[in-house]
């Protein structure tokens, strides 16, 4: 079984960008529209946990999509929660995902291993920890985006 076009929801989470500012997140959009594959929402929160878990549950159980993309929040500083609001609301670890972002990642900058992004899912959703800058966003995106079709088509 393949899914002819997973959907995607693209959830930001800054405290600085609104959405005009968020050149990560429309990168996002312009490279899932690339795949032939469709954007059905992308909004901007802020780093806070529940705020993050209630957009990651609206994608996944309202909009029902199929891949659930946060962007930022990942990394070390104090505000940064996106990690921690996904395990909230999410029943499944998918290591595999975020380990090959990684190892994609570090073969450009070893600042790769500063992500504590998760993959995990939700139901029939995947949701997927992104970076916030837009460089690191399309440069962990390359690392994973062969294998999300089948990883949809599994799910479903
Ligand atoms: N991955 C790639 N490919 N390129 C990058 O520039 N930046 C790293 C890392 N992953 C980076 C990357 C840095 S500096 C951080 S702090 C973490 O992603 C987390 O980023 P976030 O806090 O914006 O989520
Ligand atoms: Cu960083």
């Amino acid at each position: 079984m393949s899914v002819e076009k997973p959907t995607f929801c693209i959830v930001t989470c800054s405290d600085t960008r609104g959405m005009k500012q968020d050149t990560a997140g429309a990168a996002l959009e312009a490279l899932i529209a690339e795949q032939g594959w469709e954007c059905i929402d992308h909004v901007v929160v802020r780093d806070e946990r529940d705020l993050i878990s209630a957009a990651i549950v609206r994608g996944a159980d309202e909009l029902k999509a199929d891949v659930v993309l946060t962007c930022g929040g990942s990394g070390l500083s104090p505000r940064d929660v996106t990690p921690e609001a996904t395990m909230d609301v999410c029943e499944r670890n998918v290591p595999g995902i975020a380990e090959a972002m990684r190892a994609h990642s570090l073969s450009i900058t070893p600042f790769a291993m500063l992500s504590r992004a998760l993959c995990m899912q939700r139901g029939r959703t995947l949701v997927l920890n992104l970076p916030g800058s837009e460089k690191a966003a399309r440069e962990n995106w390359a690392g994973v985006v062969k294998a999300l079709p089948h990883a949809v088509s599994m799910m479903a």
